[in-house]
């Protein structure tokens, strides 16, 4: 019996393209989604951050003393948005996105995790600089992040800032006392290296698990809606389950050329 071909991958990424990512650990893509699935995107986002406040169901990253002149600085997570709405659990599957990410890790694909990140107008509080896989410990440490935005994003409503070349090494992250649900290694950071990602609205960027990043306060009039997609391939092993990560409807397969 003759096997089938395998499908020819597509290459969404030109060569310099995968050389900057690899050199440097990230890449801007511009703008990637159009602009009436971003206005959908926006509607089922602040609803379901609607439905999240009424029921405290999204976390608040910023320390729970930390205020912007009246109000208490909020850096609002959702974790798997994919569980609570089909169109971000579509978005997951997006061919020009699963082209880049298997530039990046190769034909198969798998969730990792997806993830709303929310700088409300004004009082939007940071990200504090680290490494994703400090947070992770999977290995081996090759997932992609795809950072996706529902808004224009430049340096004064949060634009991610990174550290080129800083995937090559992993930082140790010690907990600090501050009693911030945040890791920060600013200490260890050399920030006059960082590089700011402005995006439009539907941008996206990727950047590797152990590439520095932060993100700075929202004190503008303009929100700050960001979504992020984190690819890995299947098989990769999570320190902290002790377990290969099974494929489920949490961790879907996305992408699989056999
Ligand atoms: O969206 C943000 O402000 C932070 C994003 C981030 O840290 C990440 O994508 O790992």
């Amino acid at each position: 019996m003759s096997q089938r071909s395998a499908e020819a991958p597509t290459k969404a990424l030109s060569q310099a393209q995968v050389d900057q990512y690899r050199v440097q650990g990230y890449l801007s893509l511009g703008k990637v989604l159009e602009d009436e699935l971003v206005a959908s995107l926006r509607e089922e986002y602040d609803r379901i951050f609607a439905e999240a406040r009424m029921g405290g169901t999204f976390r608040n990253l910023s320390s729970p003393r930390a205020q912007v002149g009246e109000k208490a600085e909020e850096m609002l997570q959702i974790m798997q948005m994919c569980e609570r709405s089909l169109l971000f659990r579509r978005l997951l599957f997006h061919e020009g996105l699963l082209d880049v990410a298997e530039d990046l890790i190769g034909p198969n694909i798998q969730l990792f995790h997806d993830q709303a990140l929310y700088k409300p107008a004004q009082h939007g509080g940071a990200v504090f600089w680290h490494q994703d896989n400090a947070y992770w410990k999977c290995v081996p440490a090759n997932l992609v992040s795809c950072w996706l935005t529902l808004d224009e994003v430049d340096v004064s409503n949060g634009a991610m800032h990174l550290i080129p070349g800083s995937h090559l090494r992993p930082v140790d992250h010690p907990r600090s006392d501050t009693g911030s649900v945040l890791l920060d290694v600013k200490e260890q950071v050399d920030d006059s290296q960082a590089v700011a990602i402005p995006l439009p609205a539907g941008g996206a960027m990727v950047h590797h698990c152990q590439t520095l990043h932060y993100t700075p306060p929202n004190h503008t009039d303009r929100q700050r809606r960001a979504f992020v997609i984190h690819f890995m391939p299947p098989g990769t092993w999570s320190a902290h389950r002790g377990e290969y990560i099974p494929v489920s409807f949490s961790n879907p397969v996305l992408r699989m050329r056999l």
